[in-house]
């Protein structure tokens, strides 16, 4: 049984809280994995949960039949708040669970990814107008804007509203009122329920910060309904007022579309920031991919100010970087699932049924039996599409799996490929502090204080003056 799952020993009560690293709990689990092996054991005072980081196991962790995503860990303590009910959050056998993942797979779908790119641009280019804009010697805090970055995309691509975080020197109050109640919730998973209580006004924040979020989206989708006839319902707000389950013919209520709007802006903007964060982290420690990186950006950009869709597609050498930086930094580092039923792990672990498991994801895209050698290593071509054709099925797993995974990966992943592209095209970047990286975890994982410089590009001109893009792309294909 579990009693004989090695892990750290732990105290009364408390169990494991003191082992967890609070600072870092990500690399302190990798940290165990590395001490305890594939499959080990901590004890929180929200219960027993295994960490599990092998191929194999994860392999069998993954099948939807056996297993179900668990709604644990920072998670669990998102219950009963504004999210709970969203995507993320809602356990599978939720039928709104359902219901919204039918009405909203078509709007995360590739076939719709192309209505998305004028407004992806439309931020993209605030970033680019302010890092052209900066003085020589001054420095970019790259997470910073890549968080104004990901959060207004998502907010302008997802419900048209403006956040406008390029004209701020401090995050939105909704972004505010949001990360504190993540981190709040971070905070209560360590403490005992008691504990918990005693933090009376931490929770009474908590509850203002919930309201705050509410009233913002709930007066978005009462002025798109004001809008009648003429209001552009293409975005997922709209397709969520409009749209209906085939399943079920039915609608979502409004109560659930608020719970989705909040869902997006935070499962949207911290993991995409920090892919990109991760991203330009690795192309200066590795010039060669830099360099390989930013010859592609030039071949398929050119000097075009305004990317296509097809152009954004054809970055295929920035896709692999992108790709191997959530190998070695998945930014939504780990993910939890139960067994419906006993089982026999590995066959040699007895698991009762509904016990916890976290797929550690960082440990598990380390495995040099899957990746070589090299498995610590940045490497571009570990992502080259012939060598992923040979991966065993669940061996790279960044966007979760199953019915559960991510359901705005494509969105990211475009979203991504897009800015890297566009910066490599338009400036030197230039690791001026050499920096030594150091992560933060919220619920996600990013680098920490990491700041550079960047150069307009003497060589490149980029042509605000030419044709739109999208036809000059359609000539060039
Ligand atoms: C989801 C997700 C996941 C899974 C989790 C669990 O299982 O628990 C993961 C891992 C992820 N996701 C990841 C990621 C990364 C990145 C970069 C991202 N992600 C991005 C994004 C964007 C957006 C918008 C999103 N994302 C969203 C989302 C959602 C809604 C979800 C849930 C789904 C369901 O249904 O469940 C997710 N995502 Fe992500």
């Amino acid at each position: 049984g579990l009693d004989e799952l090695p892990g750290p020993r732990g105290l009364p009560l408390v169990g494991n809280v003191f082992d967890i690293d609070m600072t870092s709990p990500i690399e302190g689990f990798v940290r165990m994995a590395q001490e305890y092996g594939p499959l080990y054991k901590l004890t929180t005072p929200a219960g027993v949960r295994l960490m599990v980081s092998d191929p194999d196991l994860v392999e069998q962790v993954c099948d939807d039949t056996r297993f179900d995503k668990a709604v644990g860990g920072g998670l669990s303590s998102l219950r009963g708040s504004v999210v709970s009910t969203g995507l993320f959050t809602a356990e599978t056998d939720d039928p709104l669970w359902h219901r919204a993942h039918n009405i909203l797979m078509p709007p995360f779908g590739l076939q719709a990814m192309r209505d998305y790119v004028p407004k992806m641009l439309d931020i993209a280019e605030q970033l680019m107008e302010k890092w052209s804009r900066l003085n020589p010697g001054e420095d970019v805090d790259v997470p910073a804007d890549m968080t104004r970055l990901t959060l207004d995309t998502i907010a302008l691509c997802g419900f048209g509203y403006r956040f406008n975080s390029f004209y701020r020197e401090t995050p939105h109050p909704f972004v505010e009122a949001m990360v504190r109640s993540l981190l709040t919730a971070q905070a209560r998973v360590r403490r005992l329920p008691i504990q918990n209580r005693l933090h009376i006004r931490e929770q009474r924040q908590t509850e203002e910060d919930q309201i705050f979020m509410v009233d913002l989206v709930g007066r978005l989708i009462a002025e798109r309904r004001a809008q009648g006839d003429k209001a552009d319902n293409t975005d997922l707000l709209g397709r969520m007022l409009t749209g209906v389950d085939k399943q079920t013919g039915e609608k979502l209520p409004d109560s659930n579309i608020q719970a989705q709007c909040i869902t997006f802006l935070i499962a949207g903007h911290e993991t995409t920031s920090g892919l990109l964060s991760f991203a330009i982290y690795f192309l200066l420690e590795n010039p060669e991919a830099m360099r390989r990186a930013r010859a592609e950006a030039d071949e398929v950009l050119g000097s075009s100010a305004a990317p296509t869709f097809e152009q954004v597609h054809r970055l295929r050498y920035v896709r692999q970087v992108l790709d191997e930086a959530l190998r070695l930094w998945p930014t939504a580092p780990a993910f939890t699932r139960a067994p419906f039923e006993d089982i026999v792990l590995g066959d040699r672990f007895a698991i009762p049924a509904d016990t916890p498991l976290t797929v550690l994801i960082p440990a598990l895209h380390r495995d040099s039996s899957v990746w070589g050698p090299d498995a610590a290593e940045f490497n571009p071509d570990h992502m080259d599409p012939e060598r992923l054709a040979q991966l065993p099925p669940n061996a790279y797993k960044p966007f979760g799996t199953g019915q559960r995974a991510c359901i705005g990966r494509q969105f990211a992943l475009q979203e991504a490929a897009l800015v890297l592209g566009m910066l490599l095209q338009r400036f030197e970047l230039v690791d001026h502090l050499d920096y030594r990286l150091k992560t933060k975890t919220t619920l996600t994982i990013k680098p920490d204080d990491f700041r550079i410089q960047v150069r307009p590009r003497a060589d490149v001109h980029v042509d605000r003056s030419g044709p739109p893009a999208r036809t000059a792309a359609t000539t060039r294909t």
